[in-house]
């Protein structure tokens, strides 16, 4: 490791590196497992890059009281549950700090990576990981510096064109009580209306690690892939390959397949669907092929979108049958799941660690669920839990990973039209639509049914749509020439109480 003074631009910066600085497009690249980036000024603002989809990502102020995940054994929805003790600002893969609109930016070139905010005011970013050894270092506007920062990715980990997406998908309507009947109305219900996707979210599976049909489906998933495409709509469904419920049958004959921890108890992949939940070691060569087994199991079945959530359970700490580190673990399984799909499937990563699934996916959720609320200051404020269902939270990550549209499609997850069973205002709703339109990725849960002719009209004319879209600046884009401005929810602090010590 060596200090050196660096010329970033027309400013000298401070950096400690292995081999000597490399000149690439828009920056350089460092090398070493640990780098560190002093800023040429006074910072005022730290970009922080959640792990997975669902983590909170925001510019944040210096001073604030620094998020951790709560409790991880049980909400490692929220992020990476490695920095569930971290005392300082850090986030995953990339970190950049903000002085006046002078933005400097440190992000890995690898699967993995933390980057942490040292020495406010005079701040400098330090970067680590194990899997990556290369970071790209840029200093200048924010446009450019994660412009630039995109390109390398793409270069090193692959990038994927997506079209414009419509998507209609169940969950937001019916949770977890998605029936083939109900299927059935909605199909009917949904005829005039430009849906490119259909989409059966979770509700389908005998249990979550057993991907068979449940008796709420008893025709079986081939059946209702074929109604879909009968519609002249591409059959959608959803699971979560590398997730086990406690309850599963997968679970009970083949223990030795979870992932454990160093004394041998199962990694705590979270709790939800009334019940803890495990993940898969998959670098076992028999995991490995079990998931592949499902994943092409439901492609066989007819349907050519998979929603493919709670992906970080791969990459969550643990002892592997494989020494590999973590994340090159879920990115070799991730590999095999699009082998043996092939390209037309289109892969749709949840809850998926964010930099690892670049290349091999077509489009990613970028934040949190939406709800039909704005906030829940239940959980934000007293259970700091700021990841959960949210409309507030989902716009505001989502906001701040637009950057990634380059590489991959931007999913920030479904709109509201629906006055019935909904909470938020019309200019929430409004707000979460535009969102969608500078996504590119327009999808709702709404049952036309529950629709007034009102509304059904605006659903019908935004599916219509061919929206052209711009940057302007950090949280304002224009639309059709119309401007929008996600700054007043996206900036916003979410307002919880630090933890104690
Ligand atoms: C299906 C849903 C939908 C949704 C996904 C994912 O407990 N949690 O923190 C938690 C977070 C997200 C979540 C469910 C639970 O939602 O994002 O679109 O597919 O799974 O269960």
């Amino acid at each position: 490791m060596q200090q050196r003074r660096l010329a970033l631009g027309d400013v000298e910066v401070d950096v400690v590196s292995g081999r000597a600085p490399q000149a690439v497009d828009g920056g350089v690249v460092l090398s070493g497992r640990a780098v560190r980036v002093g800023y040429p000024g006074t910072a005022r603002a730290f970009y922080r890059h959640g792990w997975q989809s669902w983590s909170q990502t925001r510019w944040l102020e210096l001073d604030e009281p620094v998020w951790r995940v709560p409790v991880p054994e049980l909400h490692p929805f929220d992020d990476d549950p490695a920095h569930a003790d971290a005392t300082r600002h850090g986030g995953a893969w990339v970190g950049a700090l903000d002085g006046d609109g002078h933005v400097l930016l440190v992000g890995a070139l690898g699967l993995d990576g933390r980057v942490e905010l040292v020495g406010a005011p005079a701040a400098a970013l330090v970067a680590s990981g194990e899997a990556t050894d290369e970071w790209f270092v840029a200093y200048g506007t924010e446009h450019d510096v994660f412009a630039a920062y995109a390109g390398h990715l793409g270069r090193h980990l692959g990038r994927r064109d997506q079209a414009d997406l419509r998507v209609w998908c169940s969950w937001y309507s019916f949770y977890t009580g998605v029936t083939e009947p109900a299927l059935d109305a909605v199909l009917a219900d949904l005829e005039g209306l430009a849906f490119d996707v259909v989409q059966i979210d979770d509700g389908w599976q005998r249990e979550i690690g057993d991907w068979r049909a449940n008796h709420e489906f008893p025709s079986g998933m081939p059946a209702s892939a074929a109604r879909i495409r009968d519609t002249g709509r591409r059959p959608g469904l959803w699971l979560a390959p590398f997730l086990v419920h406690e309850r599963s049958e997968v679970a009970a004959t083949h223990p030795d397949w979870l992932l454990r921890d160093a004394a041998g108890a199962p990694v705590p992949a979270g709790w939800n669907w009334g019940g803890r939940v495990h993940a898969l070691d998959v670098t076992r060569p028999d995991v490995l092929a079990h998931v592949v087994d499902d994943v092409r199991a439901a492609a066989g079945w007819g349907f050519d979108y998979l929603k493919l959530d709670f992906l970080y359970a791969a990459a969550l700490p643990g002892v592997r049958h494989a020494e590999v580190e973590r994340h090159r673990a879920y990115r070799r399984a991730v590999e095999a799941l699009r082998d043996a799909v092939g390209d037309d499937v289109l892969l749709l990563a949840c809850g998926a660690p964010i930099v690892p699934s670049l290349g091999v996916f077509d489009a990613i959720r970028v934040g949190p669920d939406v709800a039909e609320l704005w906030e829940n200051h239940a959980a934000t404020r007293y259970l700091h839990h700021v990841s959960g269902p949210q409309t507030r939270y989902a716009i505001a990550t989502s906001a701040h990973r637009l950057w990634l549209r380059p590489l991959i499609g931007v999913d920030p997850d479904v709109a509201y039209f629906r006055t019935r069973h909904c909470l938020l205002t019309d200019a929430q709703k409004a707000l979460l639509a535009d969102l969608t339109r500078v996504c590119g990725f327009r999808a709702t849960s709404d049952v036309p049914a529950t629709l007034d002719p009102h509304e059904r009209t605006a659903l019908a004319a935004y599916l219509d749509e061919r929206s052209r879209v711009e940057p302007v600046d950090r949280y304002r884009w224009k639309i059709d020439g119309r401007e929008v401005d996600f700054g007043p929810v996206a900036a916003a602090p979410p307002e919880f109480r630090p933890l104690e010590g």
